[in-house]
């Protein structure tokens, strides 16, 4: 198990669940707004940062951010791309992302192929966590850019399906993906649903934007919980979001 892995698990048992804050590089602007966003993100208490977007991401822009995240905090950078140009050999791992219910192969297998001898020879020190990226409810602008067929909340069964074949085909990750500023996170009849019949890792994101939503998701079973227009818009709130998760992960580590 590599390092970032390891972390994660580490983190898992002792808290119950984990937050990870995602920071989109094409909306950070002026570098100068990381220090502040990286003492934002120290004093919530997340745990790691993901680095990604889906539109207008490219590797130096990735190269100065993460310089930037590496003079303020020392939790890991994990990429999470919305293509094959979101890499960068600064990063400590990478969720490799396939698409599992894209309409077009190219999402699901071909930026994959694409970047994978790349990464075998350029980018040899970043972890690999592969990742099954599955897109539920209106699924924001990562559906729209991955041809995607989101899975309405009203279908768990539909979730759990994709998640069980995840596991099956040996992805370490699961991550149920509501899209950025989602107005409806991911229903934690679904997270529920998806926990009870698979052991893999299970990321949840999209629209969680208070500490009863952070909280829902964490004790419905959701290993991580990932935030991400909270710290743009609403910073003061990622403290509350962080306590969320982790009242929801004591809940979890006091039922098992
Ligand atoms: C999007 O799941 C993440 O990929 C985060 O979504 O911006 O709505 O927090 P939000």
């Amino acid at each position: 198990m590599g390092r970032v892995l390891k972390y994660i698990e580490e983190r898992k048992s002792r808290y119950g669940a984990l937050h990870m804050t995602l920071i989109d590089p094409d909306k950070v602007g002026d570098l100068s707004v990381i220090s502040k966003l990286c003492q934002v993100i120290d004093e919530a208490g997340s745990d790691a940062i993901l680095l990604g977007g889906s539109t207008g991401v490219v590797e130096f822009q990735l190269d100065e951010v993460i310089k930037e995240i590496r003079s303020y905090t020392s939790i890991p950078v994990i990429l999470f791309p919305g293509s094959v140009a979101g890499l960068s050999r600064l990063a400590d791992a990478v969720f490799f992302l396939s698409v599992l219910n894209s309409v077009d192969p190219y999402f699901i297998t071909g930026a994959q192929a694409q970047a994978a001898i790349a990464i075998k020879r350029h980018y040899s020190n970043l972890e690999i966590i592969p990742t099954a990226y599955i897109l539920m409810g209106d699924g924001g602008a990562a559906a729209y850019v991955s041809c995607a067929r989101p899975i309405p909340y009203s279908r768990p069964e539909l979730a759990l399906a994709y998640a069980l074949a995840a596991e099956f085909m040996g992805m370490k990750n699961v991550y149920l993906e509501a899209g950025s500023g989602a107005s409806k996170p991911i229903p934690p009849e679904v997270i529920s649903r998806v926990r009870s019949y698979t052991t893999v890792l299970l990321t949840v994101g999209g629209g969680i934007k208070s500490y009863e939503a952070a909280y829902v998701a964490a004790k419905a079973g959701a290993d991580i919980v990932v935030t991400g227009t909270v710290i743009e818009h609403q910073p003061d709130k990622l403290k509350e979001i962080v306590r969320g998760v982790r009242d929801g992960g004591r809940e979890r580590l006091r039922a098992r």
